[in-house]
This record gives structure tokens, sequence and C-alpha cells, in this order.
């Protein structure tokens, strides 16, 4: 994801860093070169022109004069002004105060809308909600079929009607009222460019079914195709936000830079893969960090930190550095995680993660239960040294806590994993710099 434009800024700041100190001609040289970058990552040129000009105001005005060094300054000015970019604060769904709450989907064919619904689900399923999908996609005969599949997928109905997508709409409505359904993801029909019959279809549908959230999907790797659409669609449907599908083919990320500031709408989520749980979140201030080189681990860092009470994370550091964690270690990190949110969230912020394929660490509360039992009936012995369970152990710990021995080998292996995690965590290289920026 946005290898090109990262490999331009963490050039950058390694020629800003090498400098003594920040003069007119260096800061120049810097800008002339940052210009280049976003011009060959498809940024639109009245962010450029923007992004430079305010880029040079800041380096060589004042607020420069302070203790830190020039590449340290620099590379937070650049870093200030890509969050700005790309939308400073991160953008929530409205939920409806009398559920269903509804989201609609728009964009051109092929822009992910069907996926991206499907993900979507699978994020509110993960949060607790349950979600319902409709297709008003009548057009394309295989579009329906398409959505059951992924709805299959992962669990959630898909409701079906009639050919009238209208009345289909409205009646995936009162199903969900019906069913006690929270949420309903409204997928609707692509065509290849914006023609009047796709926006006045997508005008009445805003008008009948009155959505809580309209959620423009578009395809991060057409740049700024993608970005003038989304203006289009903007003016015709006054969108609430916008979804970047394909950011894990995207390198140069021209979309992701100028779509906030052109259309005055912010990122939510951005599409990072085919599969359902490639899906993110979209953090501005994350994101930038990535551009920059940074990868995710100062977010990680924070929100450890916000969760760890200080004494517990210098004790955690010193087991991860001798490699020592015990089971009673890994039953307060599972509490402890549990309050962050989802647990992939936070390993899929560690640069390079998704090679360990880990995805199905989480954390459910019945889980953690669960393995508090297990845990808790093992002796001091095997919590401290657990390679020491076979069989004939596994058995009495499952007795002892009315689970099977399946059970106790899901901990198990669990509990292998993050030891893995850490050794992994140990390798990574935290930059720095970091706290002298205040990251
Ligand atoms: N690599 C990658 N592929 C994606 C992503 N999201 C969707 N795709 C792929 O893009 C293609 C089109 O996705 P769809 O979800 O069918 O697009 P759509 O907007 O519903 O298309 P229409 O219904 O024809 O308008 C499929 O092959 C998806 O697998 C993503 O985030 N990354
Ligand atoms: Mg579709």
């Amino acid at each position: 994801m946005l290898e090109q434009l990262q490999k331009g800024f963490i050039d950058i700041v390694r020629f800003v860093k090498g400098e003594g100190k920040l003069t007119e001609s260096n800061v120049k040289e810097a800008v002339k070169r940052i210009r280049r970058i976003l011009l060959e990552a498809d940024v639109n040129y009245r962010v450029v022109k923007e992004f430079i000009g305010r880029t040079t105001e800041k380096a060589l005005g004042e607020e420069v004069l302070r203790s830190l060094s020039p590449g340290e300054v620099f590379t937070k000015i650049v870093y200030d002004e890509l969050v700005e970019l790309l939308g400073r604060e991160n953008k929530d769904l409205k939920t409806a105060s009398i559920p269903p709450t509804v989201t609609m989907l728009v964009g051109l064919q092929g822009s992910g809308k069907t996926t991206f619904a499907a993900k979507l689900a699978k994020y509110f399923m993960d949060r607790s909600k349950k979600p319902v999908l409709v297709s008003t996609d009548v057009y394309r005969p295989a579009a329906q079929e398409q959505l059951m599949k992924l709805g299959k997928q992962i669990g959630v109905p898909v409701f079906t009607g009639g050919e009238d997508i209208y009345a289909r709409a409205k009646d995936a409505i009162d199903f969900c009222r019906k069913h006690h359904r929270d949420v309903l993801i409204v997928d609707t029909a692509g065509r290849l460019h914006i023609d009047e019959d796709m926006m006045s279809e997508l005008e009445e549908l805003k008008k009948e079914l009155k959505p809580h959230n309209i959620l423009y999907v578009a395809d991060g790797m057409t740049g700024q195709d993608a970005v003038n659409t989304a203006g289009a669609f903007n003016e015709r449907l006054e969108i609430d936000g916008i979804v970047l599908t394909k950011m894990d083919s995207d390198a140069r990320g021209g979309a992701a830079l100028s779509i906030k500031y052109i259309t005055g709408k912010s990122i939510v989520f951005i599409g990072t893969g085919e599969k359902i749980g490639d899906l993110e979140k979209f953090y501005p201030d994350r994101m930038a960090k990535r551009i920059l080189g940074m990868g995710d681990v100062a977010g990680l860092v924070e929100k450890v930190q916000s969760v760890m009470d200080e004494e517990y994370s210098k004790r955690m550091q010193k087991k991860i550095q001798k490699g020592r964690i015990t089971l009673d270690d890994y039953l307060e990190q599972l509490e402890k995680l549990k309050k962050m949110g989802p647990i992939e969230s936070i390993f899929e912020m560690i640069p390079g993660f998704s090679k360990f394929k880990m995805r199905n660490v989480s954390v459910d509360e019945r889980e953690l239960v669960k393995a508090k039992a297990i845990i808790q009936s093992m002796t001091k012995e095997e919590r401290a040294n657990p390679s020491i369970i076979n069989g004939s152990r596994r058995k009495r710990i499952a007795k002892g806590s009315g689970t099977t021995p399946a059970d106790v080998n899901r901990v198990l292996n669990r509990y292998w994993q993050l030891v893995k995690l850490t050794k992994s965590l140990k390798k990574l290289k935290f930059p720095s710099d970091f706290s002298d920026l205040g990251f």
C-alpha cells in the first residue's frame, strides 16, 4: 500500500536529516522533491500547490526556531500537513436513534461496493451488531448471488425481494424491525460512468430509504478519476463519507491524498484486499505515519500505553526481552486487550504483521471466561512452563475447568501464538526519533 509515496517521503526525510539547519535553499530543494513525489503519485495539482505552499511557509517561518534538529522539525511539519490533508479527524458512521441504521453504498461499476457491503457487515458483527444485507442491483443477474454467497460466508442474512428495488429496500427495513436487526446495508448497482439513470435511481432510493449514511465507494487505484467521480456523487446525493478500496494494490495514493481536500468528505474505511477481513477503519494520523515510513508502530504504542499502566508495561517489556511469557501473563494480557477492542486491530498496526496470519486471534467475553477457568485449573508449574502439559494433564485440566481437551488445546495454541508474536515484536526496531517528535 502506497509504496511509491512512502519511498519518496522516506528519501526526503533522509535528505533533510543530513542537513545542518533549515535554510531557504535546502527547504526549497526538499519542497521541490515533495512536489515531484506528489505529482507522480497522481495527487490533484490543487492539493499539491496548497501542500507545498503551507509546508514552505511553515518550514521557513518562526516555528522552526526550536531545539529540535532540522530533520525533526521538517518531518513534523510534513506529518502535520499530511494529517490535515487526510482529514485530521477520523470519522465514524452515524447510528440511528431508532434501529435499523441504514447505510447505502454507491459508486461506479467494479469499485468494490458488494465486497465492501460484506466487509462492513462483518465489521458490524464484530461489534455486536446484527446486520442485514440487501442488494438493489437487479440489472446484473449474478449480483444477487454474489451478495448471497458473501452473506452466507459471514453468516449475515441477505434480504431478497421483488424486482421493484424501492419496495425491496423498504421491505428490508421492515424485515430488520421485525427481526430486531439493527443495521441494514444497502448495496446498489454501479454503472461504468456517471449517467442520469443511475443518479436518479440513487436519488429516489435516498428519498425512499432516508439512509443515515451514504458511503461513496471508490477504487483507490483510479486516482483522480475516483476523486472527480466522488465530487459528482456528492453533488447529487450529498454523501457522508468515502470508502477507498483496493488500497493493497495502490502504490501511488493520489486518491487518498486528494479526495478529502477536493470533496470535503472524509475517508471512513479503506479496503486492503479481496477477503472479507481486509478492511481498515481509516485514521488520518496513522496513515500519515505510515506514509512517512514510521509504520503504525506509533499508533500501537499509544494504544497499548493507554490501557497498560506503566508498571505493567515495564514488567511485560522485561519478559518480552527475556522471551519469558507465562500463561498467567497471557491471561492478564487477554484481559487488558479485551479493553482495547478487537485484538486484530492491534496486530494489524504492526508493520509486516499480515505475514503471521493470526487473524483469528480475537478475544470474546465467553472465550475469556473459559480461558480463565482453564488456566486456573492448571498447577503453578504448568502455568509457568506450559510445554509440560501432555495428554493426561490436558484431560485433568479440562475436567477441572468443565471444558474439553480441545478447549484446553485452543487456549494453549493461542498462548504459543502470543509467544511467537512477542518474539517478532522483539525484532521490531522502534525509530529512535519518535519521542523527540512528540509522536
Ligand atoms: N485487491 C482488492 N480487490 C478488491 C477490493 N475490494 C474489492 N475488490 C475486487 O474488486 C472486484 C469488484 O468488486 P465488487 O465488490 O464486485 O464491485 P462492485 O462495486 O459491487 O461492482 P458492481 O456491482 O459491478 O457495480 C472484485 O473482483 C473484488 O474482489 C480490495 O480492497 N482489494
Ligand atoms: Mg456489486
